[in-house]
């Protein structure tokens, strides 16, 4: 298949551009490389050291004898240059990963959350329109968020995948219909989340365009099967307070012996998935696209739950380190139970990686290699999801 991948040069896209190159397909990167800016913006690179894109292709090159092609532009803003790339690459697959995806970093600023909002609801936008003008029968495969359907209290009920049946009342009368899950996102860039979707409703329902939406859980882990054949392939690892998430935080603060930061009680449930699985996710994605007119297919892209605070006892018991409560610097409950239907995947193929097949240790180990380039003052996370109330 040809394959373009808006967003390749990110931490789920690099490691998918490989995995679908290794798989055979005709991969093109597409990306504005505004991620590597972002970490000069916050002083806190990527603790493994990410080498350019250019010498990344030169290894994939070198290594498999197969070329991975890269366009830079921007999919929020360069609407010509995309529609005119999709019109000569007419791609069977669009996966599109091109958004920024750090609650924290949405939540810095009033630049960050219209930056957040303005860059991730254009590129949905423009790749949908782009798609209608210049290749109406591609498959869009978008990464999207278990925070779409939020993180209150569902008493114990399954989180479905993307639809569940509704009765609506109004005027004395009654509609039994399937609606989409009601949002309830956690932060600004899960709202984006939720915008992207209405867009996709309309754009499947009024083009016809085949859409599926995958609502991903927390990745973890750095590396896959790919990304270790050479050096030079190395994926990115984000440790700082903005872009590292909660699972590869703890097992970095571990391996440079910083306490374990739990925000509020650690009570807070959510969905997992190691970064090998998140890879084999898109590849089964795109073997199964649904068929023009369909609705647009939704799935959860997870493995497990956890809560917050047993990841964090679990890394300590293992390590030593200990674990330290912190005040939340975000507007969340304090806990939450999290259920989770993830069928359709695990039918199309997934054999789920969980923590206990010991992938923890190979995090440890990798973060510790590279504790050197580790700023322990980026750790903390100072964005706060509510401002403070000025002092009298
Ligand atoms: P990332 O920030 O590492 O990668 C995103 C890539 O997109 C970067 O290379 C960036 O330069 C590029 N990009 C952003 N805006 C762009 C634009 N306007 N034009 C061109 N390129 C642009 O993020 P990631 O962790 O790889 O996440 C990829 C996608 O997966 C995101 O949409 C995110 O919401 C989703 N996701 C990630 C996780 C996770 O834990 N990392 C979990 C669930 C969902
Ligand atoms: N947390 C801590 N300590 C930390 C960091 C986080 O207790 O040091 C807590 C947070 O308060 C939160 C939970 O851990 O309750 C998860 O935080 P996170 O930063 O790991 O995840 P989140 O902000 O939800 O975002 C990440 C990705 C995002 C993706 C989302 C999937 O950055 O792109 O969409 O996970 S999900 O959470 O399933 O919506």
């Amino acid at each position: 298949m040809k394959v373009i991948i808006l967003g390749g040069d990110g931490f789920c896209g690099w490691a998918t551009s490989l995995h679908l190159s290794a798989e055979g397909h005709a991969v093109t990167i597409v990306d504005n490389l505004v991620r590597r800016r972002t970490d000069e913006e916050l002083g806190a690179v990527s603790l493994t050291p990410i080498r350019s894109i250019e010498e990344r292709l030169q290894a994939w090159r070198e290594t498999r004898n197969t070329p991975i092609d890269f366009v830079q532009l921007d999919v929020a803003k360069d609407y010509e240059q995309l529609e005119q790339l999709f019109r000569d690459i007419q791609p069977d697959a669009i996966v599109h990963f091109a958004e920024q995806r750090a609650a924290p970093y949405s939540m810095k600023s009033p630049w960050h959350k219209r930056y957040t909002v303005d860059n991730n609801v254009n590129a949905t936008s423009s790749v949908l329109c782009a798609m209608v003008e210049a290749c109406p029968d591609a498959h869009l495969v978008h990464l999207g968020t278990m925070g779409v359907y939020g993180y209150g209290k569902t008493k114990g009920m399954t989180i479905p995948e993307g639809y569940i049946d509704a009765t609506l009342r109004s005027g004395g009368a009654e509609a039994h219909v399937e609606i989409l899950y009601p949002v309830d996102p956690g932060s600004i860039y899960h709202m984006t989340k939720t915008l992207d979707q209405l867009l996709f409703l309309y754009y499947a329902k009024n083009d016809g365009l085949r859409i599926t939406d995958l609502h991903q859980g927390i990745v973890w882990g750095t590396s896959t099967p790919e990304t270790d054949l050479d050096e030079r392939l190395v994926n990115r690892f984000d440790y700082d307070g903005d872009y590292g998430t909660v699972l590869n935080r703890f097992l970095m603060q571990a391996a440079i012996g910083h306490p374990l930061t739990v925000h509020g009680s650690g009570g807070q449930t959510r969905a997992f998935i190691h970064i090998r699985d998140t890879v084999r996710c898109i590849a089964l994605a795109i073997q199964a696209p649904p068929e023009r007119g369909e609705r647009v297919r939704i799935m959860n892209q997870m493995t497990e739950t956890h809560r917050v605070l047993d990841l964090a006892q679990m890394i300590s018991g293992l390590t030593g380190v200990p674990v330290e409560m912190r005040d939340n610097p975000r507007k969340e409950m304090a806990e939450n139970d999290l259920v989770v239907a993830n069928d359709t995947l695990i039918k199309l193929g997934l054999e789920p990686t969980k923590l206990s097949d010991g992938l923890m240790e190979e995090v440890l180990h990798i973060a510790g290699k590279h504790r050197d380039r580790c700023d322990e003052s980026r750790i903390v996370c100072s964005s706060l999801w509510v401002k403070p109330i000025a002092a009298e």
